[in-house]
């Protein structure tokens, strides 16, 4: 056990009796939704993945200590501070750790911490990615080299358009991630059920998903995967109106000079405020479907583990 992590109890038992845990990520608490809708959120995923039956274990750097699995007072903490909370990605975790201080961890930072615990299955809303005209700005988010060496599957809606999806799926292919469409061929963009780009492997159950998985890693081919999930039909969103909406925060980021970490969440923020409480909603509808899927999956990857 590394000497900066602690595991939460049920997260510990679960995990030395082989039962299915699921991690989950902090930055789409403190810097991706509102106060109190992310409270709401974080809460009711964990009620969603035990009721799908497998443990919860939401992933955060809380006084300097790597957490897998927080208190629902620690989850509190994350929800009301929002972006006081320092968003965490690879590169962050050593300074907050050193300094005792309390941290949201990113996609990669997440994946890192559930690693250490030995969890293998991750469940959130999108991942970042290679940012549109990253060919000038180089922006390209620290998940997908996370995704590319690091043992965990990220279940996610796919990504949002506020990235160049196409270079995102090239950048995957060349550092060996494979991209499962989880009952589909397209890659859904998140708010939208599709994108007009490929998957590179539709699998229609999640134990398909676990097979795959469990021999990926048997095989010695370090890294995640990624299982896009489409959000539900009942709550995904007109492409006309959501596109626009990340023309328009693309086109305030610029203005703006907003540069680096802050570009994800700044775009975010403007989304929410220019589409108001319909892409909140979907938003967090889409997380709830991502858990019950990643939850499942958990479940059938633990019966072949212990097989
Ligand atoms: N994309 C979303 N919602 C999110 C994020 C990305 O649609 O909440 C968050 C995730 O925590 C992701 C991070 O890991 O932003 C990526 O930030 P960056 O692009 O700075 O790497
Ligand atoms: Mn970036």
């Amino acid at each position: 056990m590394n000497k900066y992590l602690d595991v939460k109890d049920d997260v510990a038992e679960a995990l030395a009796a082989g039962k299915p845990v699921v991690a989950l990520e902090s930055t789409i608490i403190s810097h991706g939704m509102p106060y109190p809708q992310n409270l709401e959120t974080a809460l009711a995923v964990e009620a969603i993945v035990r009721e799908s039956g497998a443990v919860p274990a939401t992933i955060a750097v809380i006084g300097g200590r790597l957490k897998a699995g927080l208190s629902r007072e620690e989850i509190e903490l994350l929800g009301k501070r929002g972006t006081e909370v320092i968003k965490a990605s690879r590169r962050d975790l050593p300074f907050i750790v050193a300094a005792g201080k309390d941290g949201a961890t990113t996609v990669a930072a997440t994946m890192i911490v559930a690693a250490l615990a030995g969890i293998r299955i991750f469940a959130t809303g999108g991942v970042g990615g290679v940012h549109r005209g990253a060919q000038e700005s180089f922006d390209i988010s620290a998940d997908l080299e996370e995704l590319a060496k690091t043992n965990v599957a990220v279940i996610c809606a796919g990504a949002k358009s506020i990235l160049d999806l196409g270079l995102t799926l090239e950048y995957l292919e060349t550092r060996g991630v494979p991209v499962i469409g989880y009952g589909t061929e397209e890659l859904p963009a998140f708010y939208t059920r599709k994108s007009g780009f490929g998957v590179d492997y539709r699998l229609d159950s999640p134990e398909e998903i676990a097979r795959a998985l469990s021999v990926k890693w048997a095989l010695g081919l370090s890294g995640g995967a990624l299982i896009a999930n489409p959000i539900p039909e009942k709550y995904s969103m007109d492409p006309a109106v959501i596109n626009a909406a990340i023309d328009r925060a693309l086109a305030e980021a610029k203005a703006a000079g907003i540069k680096g970490k802050a570009t994800t969440p700044f775009l975010l923020a403007k989304i929410k405020e220019i589409t108001g409480g319909e892409s909140l909603e979907s938003n967090i509808e889409l997380v709830y479907n991502n858990a019950r899927l990643a939850s499942r999956i958990a479940v059938a990857f633990s019966a072949m583990a212990g097989s």
